[in-house]
C-alpha cells in the first residue's frame, strides 16, 4: 500500500560540521560556512571548509586506513552509493501524492488520521505543515505560519487537513501544530499539556500556557470524553539537524520520558529531521544527494540518539523556507516523510480497529 524508502546500513560514523547560513549580499543566495567551534574529524584525504572569518580549517588524515565507501565532492564527504533508496523523478511525486490523496484508515469509525508535530521551538513544525500543503497546491504558500510569526512563535493548538490536489478532497491526513516543547522544563509545552493534546482532551485553538496547564476545570472546551477520531493517532518529533549537538542536555531526557508516555498510551512515533540543508553542502545544492551525505546519515545518528529511537523511524526533510518555487525533488523528499508518517498512523487503525481489539483481548486474556 505504501511506497517505503528501503535502508541500507553502513555503520560508520563521524564528527559533523556543523554549516551556518550567511546571507550574501548581492545575489540574494546564502553561502554555507563551518561554525568557528567545528570539528572535522573523519576519513582519509583532506577536507577544507570555511571558518566564519575566511581562515580555513583543513582535516588531513594521511595516516588513518582508507575508506572505501565514500568519494570526497567539493568538500564535502558523499558515500559511493545511497543508504536509502530513492526515485527522484515527477513519476515518483505522482505516485507518493496519489497514495496520500487515496489514503484510507483501516478503520470506519475515523474519518481522518490525526498526527502531532512536537518538537523544540523553531525546529520546523510549522514549515513542514506549510510544506506540505505547498506541494498539493502546486505553489510555494505559507498558510501553516498565519498567527505564528506575528507572535514569534506558535501558540495555540492548530490542525490542518491536507487537501488533495486542487479541486480534490481532503487527504485522510489532518497535520496537528502546536507550541514549541519544553527545552528546559520550564518554558514551551509541558509533558502534562502534550499528553493530553495526544488523549485528545484539548480543544482545537486552544492557546498553551505552561502557567495554565490543561485541565477539565479551568480549559474551555476541553474534551471530557474523547472519541478515537478526537485522539492523536500518530506523533512526529520534529528536530532541526543543524542543532542536533547544541540542543540542550536535559532535552534527550525529555523526550525519552515523552516517548515512554506516549508508547503506554498506544501511539506509534517517528520523526523528521529538518533543516539538512544547512548541514550539507551538497543535500542545500541538490536534495538528491540526502542520502549519499555522510555528514547527513551522521546527524540521523545523532538524532536517534537524542530521541532515543532506532534511524529507521527517522526521515531527513527540508522545508520550504525562502524558495518561491516548488522544487520535484524537494516534494519527493516532503511526500515521502508524509508517506513514512502514514504508515504508522496506520498502525494505530490497526490495533484500534475493533475487530483487532477484540482479537487483543482475547490473546491477552
Ligand atoms: N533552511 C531551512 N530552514 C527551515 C527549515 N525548516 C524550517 N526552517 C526555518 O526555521 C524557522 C523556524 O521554522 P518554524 O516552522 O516556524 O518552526 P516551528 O517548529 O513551527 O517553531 P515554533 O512554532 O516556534 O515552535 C523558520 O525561519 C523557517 O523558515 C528547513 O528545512 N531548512
Ligand atoms: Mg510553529
Amino acid at each position: 500500500m505504501f511506497s517505503s524508502v528501503k535502508e541500507k546500513n553502513s555503520g560508520f560514523s563521524f564528527g559533523i560540521p556543523v554549516l551556518t547560513t550567511k546571507p550574501s549580499s548581492s545575489n540574494g543566495l546564502t553561502t554555507l560556512t563551518a561554525a568557528p567551534t567545528t570539528s572535522v574529524q573523519p576519513a582519509f584525504g583532506t577536507t577544507t571548509l570555511t571558518r566564519d572569518d575566511n581562515s580555513e580549517v583543513t582535516d588531513s588524515s594521511e595516516t588513518r586506513e582508507p575508506r572505501p565507501q565514500f568519494t570526497f565532492l567539493g568538500g564535502q564527504l558523499k558515500l559511493e552509493s545511497p543508504w536509502r533508496n530513492m526515485d527522484w523523478t515527477e513519476e515518483q511525486k505522482t505516485s507518493l501524492m496519489e497514495t496520500i490523496t487515496s489514503y484510507r484508515r483501516s478503520c470506519e469509525e475515523v474519518p481522518q488520521a490525526r498526527v502531532l508535530l512536537l518538537g523544540p521551538v523553531s525546529s520546523g513544525k510549522s514549515s513542514f505543515i506549510s510544506s506540505v500543503q505547498s506541494v498539493f497546491n502546486g505553489r510555494v504558500t505559507n498558510r501553516a505560519m498565519v498567527g505564528s510569526f506575528s507572535s514569534g512563535f506558535t501558540k495555540k493548538l492548530q490542525s490542518f487537513n491536507i487537501r488533495g490536489k486542487k479541486g480534490e478532497d481532503h487527504t485522510g491526513l489532518v497535520l496537528c501544530d502546536t507550541m514549541g516543547m519544553s527545552e528546559d522544563g520550564i518554558t514551551g509545552l509541558t509533558l502534562h499539556d502534550i499528553l493530553s493534546v495526544v488523549k485528545g482532551h484539548v480543544p482545537e485553538g486552544h492557546k498553551f500556557s505552561p502557567d495554565q496547564p490543561v485541565s477539565a476545570s479551568e480549559t474551555v472546551g476541553y474534551v471530557k470524553r474523547p472519541s478515537l477520531k478526537d485522539k492523536v493517532h500518530c506523533v512526529a518529533f520534529v528536530v532541526d539537524a543543524s542543532k542536533i549537538t547544541t540542543y540542550p542536555k536535559g532535552l534527550s531526557t525529555t523526550f525519552k520520558q515523552l516517548r515512554k508516555h506516549i508508547s503506554d498510551l498506544g501511539v506509534h512515533q517517528v520523526a523528521l529531521l529538518t533543516h539538512v540543508d544547512q548541514v550539507c553542502l551538497q543535500t542545500a545544492k541538490n536534495v538528491t544527494g540526502v542520502y549519499e551525505s555522510r555528514t547527513i546519515q551522521d546527524v540521523m545518528g545523532k538524532a536517534a540518539a537524542l530521541l532515543g529511537m532506532s534511524t529507521s523511524y527517522i526521515v531527513p526533510v527540508k522545508n520550504y523556507s525562502s524558495e518561491l518555487d516548488l522544487d520535484v525533488n524537494t516534494d519527493v523528499l516532503l511526500l515521502s516523510a508524509v508517506d513514512h508518517i502514514l504508515q504508522y498512523a496506520d498502525l494505530y487503525f490497526q490495533d484500534n480497529a475493533p475487530q483487532n481489539k477484540e482479537l487483543k483481548t482475547a490473546l491477552d486474556l
